[in-house]
């Protein structure tokens, strides 16, 4: 009889240490934690312009397959809408427009941290951030 005892005790001690670990903080939540995104569509459309000008290497307004990233490759066919063989900042903003509105799950206008992740989900692309096209036309040039 003295082993059940003893069992029950042990039982009783790891159901209190659980207790105990649940009320200090998750340090690996801490640390995997991500403040939340938010990103306007108007921010967006800046930030589309910029790379179309970043990407834009010979300046003829136009991007050629040899500009685009690897990664947007295979979509250049989708992109140049009119198939002249080159992306006008046209076909590019509305395309890159038509992925914002695309994660934008409830349309106000704005894609959240959540909206991004469902998108990763279904494998849609990344949209370009602000923080990866950053506003530099306050500062001068040269
Ligand atoms: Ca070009
Ligand atoms: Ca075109």
């Amino acid at each position: 009889m003295r082993w059940q005892m003893m069992v029950a005790g042990a039982v009783l001690l790891a159901a209190c240490s659980k207790e105990n670990a649940e009320d200090a903080a998750d340090p690996a939540v801490l640390a995997n934690y991500v403040p939340p995104f938010v990103m306007s569509r108007l921010d967006y459309g800046g930030v589309v312009e910029r790379r179309f000008r970043r990407l834009d290497v010979n300046h003829d307004d136009h991007l050629t397959p040899n500009e685009l990233p690897k990664r947007l490759s295979d979509r250049f066919a989708e992109i140049d809408r009119d198939k002249d063989g080159r992306i006008s900042n046209d076909e590019w903003s509305s395309w890159m427009l038509a992925r914002f509105d695309q994660q934008d799950a409830n349309h106000d206008g704005t894609v959240t941290s959540d909206e991004r992740e469902r998108a990763r989900e279904q494998k849609e692309m990344d949209l370009p951030t602000p923080a990866e096209e950053p506003d530099n036309s306050a500062t001068p040039v040269g």
